[in-house]
């Protein structure tokens, strides 16, 4: 497949300024009969061409004429002597047999449409590209009584009975729009219908439609969508632009959830959520996908990209604008742990592997390969920092002067960099480089003290990464603070440093006691910090760090250095100073429950291996095990006293304080029974039974599976019943056992594969198992090298079906990197194996060939 470049992006030959569709919606066959006004882009000779993928070609007419079809490489080609000209198709297409959940496609009896990145082509022909922008007229008809409803992008016109028991309906959006942002929706679906006033006055009418039986649960959703309303007002100034804002859920979905103007649609998962069947994180998860896809009105639809190598423009930008809100929805230390966590997971691997790519990418084979963690959440890192360096005051300009100066346009990355720069008056031109080295950088920090001040020293190193050997050095924001070893108070108070060269000194001044450097506070860069630390430094930092994204951090920092070292030594891990930290902070009385439990958590096995070269998963295992019996035993009576103080929690509250206790009691649960087994099942199987929501039931139902004895079939069986007819529930059920770590489980996985629930067909089920299971190191790296026959097995099934959510699964097989010889051979000839599989999509083939790199 051809290799896509950034630097090969031209302006587009033809505009389309405005489009008519009509639909006639059959699950079977839906004729869409379209008709774009074109008018030529500059001066030049070319034809007109369309994309189109998978249509069936009735008719083409050219200002009323009928036209014989011309393709040149899958396009459409019409030769059109004006300057203008009325361009007619009808094209059938079958939603039913749209396994790809691209396009129009059905979803449990509704029909509904993806379109990002290019889904629209599979809807009818047209200029797929996002610098194309049109105002949309849409008609919808269906069987009136198994489609009642009829949703498309802005304002109903009109609607009205038609033959044969059928209705339509009429839609209009007076927002041109690139066609991505294009959707539709025809179902039997209920409505929980509410409204807001603008800042303006103006009075949108706000619909979640769900099934019948789902409008319980959309309440949650409802209260986000009013809050992101509010919040992007005070916040960022903006306000909404249409009369009605609509959200559909729909079951079968290849993301969260998708921003189309006027009519959001989204996974039921990030809909559908009440405290009995969702948990505190789901709840949370909601909001914050309500918040991003609402916020993506301004940033993304507004102001849209020019072309998908611009995605981080929308995607980073509109991150961090839902950061912001769950920050000033919860608690903002919080937060900011669980959104670093997230990172560290997802991104830094990935920008540390086969697959590291700048959060502006300059090439694709298949840019459905590109909504990564790396444009999303790295692309929010890059402008927090711009936040940071500008200051808040300077950023709003900035984001002010940029909505108003492309509003109506697709724009670059380079756009928003200038719109800040203009606004601030800081030069950002060495700042670019966020946007082009790919690449997590080290930052060294050495602080020297003598009787004439305080020094410290930086160094920074950007890896090479596929692609880009050279790097140079960038700006890197750092929070510094000096803690005093005696006082334990800031004895420098804390200022932003700027990193720009490759080894830079600042000077602190004078200190009168001895200091530990408390440094990249509330992670103010997304890099790796590689501190010189005196004795006891890093102890203290964790115990007493004013900052608390730091506390956290120095906590992490000291179970990462004593796991790693017994890891390397193979021998005993020293447990002292974990369990010493750890006691302290179940202690203490100051630190809120949602912290502790974060606290309390050890670094993952991914982590670990991420730190390693020759990784042996088995051996990461087994001391992170030893770990976590040594605080289980040591520290037995602080666990079960903060249990116990946290089953306090309010189970119909969903304040941060019984949020934060609930999390605390999951944590402490798996922490007890990792020291005492018999303690944690006879606890866990209480909890499970008691439970009145589902964040204390699924905690528990984890900890009993992980244990694994007969009471944890019973539960297992008692969940599978009590939530069978409810599919988000059933995810869970799967997800919690392919989630055991344990070298046998990929038979519980086989299993369940062949449950009669299991179907590769929905994504969210397909996550649930083959997710959970690749995403357990101590299951999925068995020394038989079997879990990645398992896992390249599904891929080169689920492909067939659904090429866009097959390909998410490859990137655990391209980790080969970090693991031991023997595994990672074995890691290779799974990827090989999935190469020689004939009429593998573009998307797998990427993904899996750049792998093995
Ligand atoms: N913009 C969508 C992306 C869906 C595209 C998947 N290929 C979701 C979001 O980021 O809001
Ligand atoms: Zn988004």
């Amino acid at each position: 497949p051809p290799v896509i470049r950034r630097e090969d992006y031209r302006a587009p030959d033809w505009l389309v300024p405005e489009v008519e569709l009509a639909f006639d919606l059959d699950p079977a066959r839906t004729i869409v009969r379209a008709r774009l006004s074109v008018t030529r882009n500059g001066e030049h000779d070319r034809p007109l061409r369309l994309d189109g993928e998978e249509l069936e070609l009735l008719a083409l007419r050219v200002d009323g004429e009928a036209r014989e079809a011309r393709f040149e490489d899958g396009r459409l080609v019409v030769d059109l002597p004006g300057s203008s000209a009325v361009i007619e198709t009808d094209v059938a297409i079958a939603p039913e047999k749209n396994s790809q959940l691209m396009g129009l496609y059905a979803s449990g009896g509704i029909l509904c449409t993806q379109c990002e990145a290019e889904g629209f082509r599979r809807i009818t022909y047209f200029a797929d590209r996002p610098d194309v922008l049109s105002r949309y007229r849409v008609r919808l008809e269906a069987d009136k009584a198994r489609f009642p409803v009829l949703l498309a992008n802005g304002n109903p016109i009109e609607q009205g009975d038609a033959a044969d028991g059928r209705h339509f309906a009429l839609w209009e959006d007076p927002f041109p729009k690139p066609c991505y942002l294009f959707a539709l929706v025809a179902g039997d679906l209920q409505c929980n219908r509410d409204s807001f006033t603008t800042m303006s006055g103006r009075e949108v009418e706000l619909g979640i439609w769900v099934r019948e039986a789902d409008l319980s649960k959309t309440a949650l959703a409802m209260q986000a969508l009013k809050d992101s309303f509010a919040w992007d007002e005070r916040t960022y100034g903006r306000e909404y632009d249409l009369d009605r804002f609509n959200i559909v859920a729909v079951s079968d979905f290849n993301f969260g959830a998708m921003e189309n103007k006027g009519l959001n649609i989204f996974n039921t998962r990030y809909v559908l959520a009440d405290p009995e069947t969702a948990t505190d994180g789901d709840i949370d998860a909601v909001a914050a996908v309500v918040a991003h896809e609402y916020f993506h009105n301004w940033s993304g639809n507004r102001v849209t990209c020019r072309d998908w190598f611009q995605l981080s423009l929308k995607e980073g930008l509109t991150v961090f604008r839902d950061q912001g809100f769950s920050e000033d929805m919860g608690s903002a230390a919080v937060q900011r742990i669980d959104q670093v966590r997230t990172l560290r997971a997802a991104q830094f691997p990935e920008d540390a592997g086969p697959l590291a790519h700048p959060i502006r990418p300059d090439s694709y084979l298949e840019i459905a390969n590109f909504y990564t963690a790396t444009v999303y959440n790295k692309g929010a890192e890059v402008i927090r920092m711009m936040r940071t360096i500008l200051g808040p005051e300077a950023y709003r300009k900035g984001t002010d002067l940029y909505f108003e100066r492309h509003d109506g346009q697709a724009v670059t990355c380079e756009d928003f960099v200038r719109a800040m720069e203009d606004a601030s008056g800081v030069d950002l031109k060495q700042f670019r480089l966020w946007y082009s080295q790919a690449g997590t950088p080290t930052v060294q920090a050495r602080l020297e003290q003598d009787g004439e001040g305080t020094t410290l020293h930086l160094a920074q190193q950007v890896p090479p990464t596929p692609g880009q050997s050279d790097k140079q050095p960038m700006v890197i924001p750092l929070r510094v603070a000096l803690i005093g070893a005696e006082s334990g108070r800031e004895v420098a108070a804390e200022q932003l440093v700027l990193l720009t060269e490759g080894e830079q000194t600042v000077d602190l001044g004078t200190v009168g006691e001895p200091a530990f450097l408390s440094i990249n506070r509330g992670f103010s860069a997304p890099v790796l910090v590689d501190a010189v630390r005196k004795p006891g430094e890093i102890e203290a930092l964790a115990a007493g760090d004013s900052d608390s994204f730091a506390r956290f951090e120095a906590g992490q920092e000291l179970m990462t250095r004593d796991m790693l070292a017994a890891i390397r030594n193979g021998g005993a891990v020293e447990v002292e100073a974990i369990v010493a930290a750890v006691g302290a902070t179940l202690r203490s009385q100051s630190l809120d429950p949602a912290f502790k439990a974060d606290a309390i958590a050890l670094p993952g096995e991914s982590l670990l291996i991420e730190k390693l070269d020759a990784a042996d998963p088995a051996r990461v295992h087994e001391v992170r095990e030893e770990v976590r019996r040594a605080i289980g035993t040591r520290l037995g009576e602080d666990l079960q006293r903060a249990y116990t103080a946290a089953s306090a929690a309010d189970p119909t509250s969903l304040s941060g304080a019984d949020k934060g206790l609930r999390r605390l009691r999951a944590a402490t649960l798996a922490l007890i029974a990792a020291g005492d087994a018999k303690l944690g099942a006879s606890l866990g199987q209480q909890q499970y039974e008691a439970a009145r929501t589902m964040t204390e039931r699924q905690s528990a139902l984890m900890v009993l599976a992980m244990l694994g004895t007969d009471a944890s079939g019973k539960a297992l069986d008692d969940f599978f019943t009590r939530f069978e007819d409810d599919p988000l529930v059933i995810d869970k059920w799967f997800a919690v056992q392919a989630s055991v770590p344990d070298e046998s489980n990929l038979h519980v996985v086989e299993a369940l594969q062949q449950h009669p629930a299991f179907t590769l067909a929905n994504p969210n089920r397909l996550r649930a198992l083959a997710g959970s299971f690749a995403g357990t190191p101590s299951a999925f790296h068995r020394a038989d090298g079997k879990g990645y026959d398992w896992l390249a097995e599904v891929i080169v099934a689920a492909d067939k079906l659904n090429p866009q959510t097959a390909a998410r699964f490859v990137a655990p097989l391209g980790r080969w990197r970090k693991i031991e010889p023997g595994r990672a051979a074995r890691m290779r000839a799974a990827l090989q194996r999935i190469l020689a599989e004939p009429g593998l999509s573009k998307d797998v083939f990427e993904l899996a060939s750049k792998s093995l790199g």
